[in-house]
């Protein structure tokens, strides 16, 4: 693996998932992979797992990291070209990504989406740049389109935690006060319609009126306005919010309330709740459901340390090649 970026940079997603597994059953068995290679995280936006598993991660395999907070310790970055640099940015990503590939052998990028122009968002013009001016592999710490980690990591939890050979699994919308990017549901429908492909789930995507995915993550799963029809017999729910598409970056008012509680998780087969964290506790999910005995989200969150460290420990193979 030379980076990772979404689901087709996996070949085979059970593969995987038992790779991670094994990571997690014996954690220190390539601890010395890593040895005098420094992995350096990038953040353009805040980050509380994405941070600390994948350090963690690369702890257990000997890598060194450095962590860049761009947004509050580095200069203001520059990404447009063909431009005088006279106003407030600083510096430009061609320098800036130039100089931390010198420094690392593998980067890490988070970088959110504008949710106000859907074709540079969607383009992935900033962490292109990125890609192309340091020089060195990139993992994805969640971009504009998508969050990878985030979505092998649902698929190894979901893997563990399913009692049926073929789980149904529903991704259902959620409320929120703010406008949040489509970068989670849009990588978690992307590898569950391909686990779909394998063979390895059932898919359902539930969700209000205009609050459709680009089609290009969705294609193959079953799309429904209805949530009591999506949540009936539904062995995993994964609830996020985000914000419109179609009218890009919009809230629209929904008037039935689609906030996860013990009341609908009596429609599904006893489901599993899972959420990527943070979540707005009794405006997305219950605190019912929250701190009762169908919450996942804990051990999902614990499990993106493996998910990093499979991701590290194949990029570092590839590089040793
Ligand atoms: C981000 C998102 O993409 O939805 C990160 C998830 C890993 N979430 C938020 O920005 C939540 C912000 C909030 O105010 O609740």
């Amino acid at each position: 693996m030379n980076k990772f970026f979404s689901v087709a940079d996996v070949d085979n997603l059970d593969n995987i998932v038992k790779e991670a597994l094994e990571l997690k059953a014996n954690p220190f068995a390539h601890e010395t992979l890593g040895k005098h290679k420094t992995l350096g995280l990038v953040f353009l936006n805040p980050s509380l797992r994405t941070r600390l598993s994948t350090q963690k991660a690369a702890t257990n395999l000997g890598l060194s990291v450095m962590v860049m907070n761009m947004d509050k310790d580095g200069w203001a970055l520059e990404t447009r070209d063909g431009i005088v640099m006279n106003g407030t940015t600083v510096e430009h990503i061609r320098e800036a990504a130039a100089v931390m590939g010198e420094y690392c052998d593998i980067l890490g990028l988070r970088s959110f989406p504008s949710l106000t122009d859907r074709e540079a968002d969607y383009n992935e013009d900033l962490f292109n740049k990125f890609i192309k001016y340091c020089g060195v592999p990139v993992v994805s710490l969640e971009s504009a389109t998508r969050h990878p980690l985030q979505s092998l990591t649902d698929l190894i939890t979901i893997t563990e935690h399913k009692k049926t050979t073929k789980p149904k699994v529903v991704l259902a919308w959620a409320p929120h006060v703010k406008a949040l990017p489509q970068a989670v549901p849009n990588s978690f429908a992307e590898w569950m319609s391909q686990a779909q492909k394998e063979g390895l789930i059932d898919f359902t995507i539930a969700h209000p009126a205009g609050y459709e995915l680009a089609e290009e993550f969705t294609s193959g799963a079953h799309i429904t306005h209805d949530w009591n029809a999506a949540l009936t017999s539904a062995d995993f729910v994964y609830v996020k919010n985000w914000s419109s598409y179609k009218e890009y970056g919009q809230v629209y008012p929904v008037s039935e309330n689609w906030m996860m509680d013990n009341e609908k998780l009596k429609l599904t087969n006893d489901a599993k709740v899972m959420h990527c964290l943070p979540v707005r506790r009794d405006l997305e999910l219950s605190s019912e459901i929250l701190d009762g005995p169908n919450s996942l989200v804990i051990k999902e969150a614990s499990n993106r340390v493996w998910a990093a460290q499979i991701v590290l420990k194949r990029i570092l193979e590839h590089l040793s090649k």
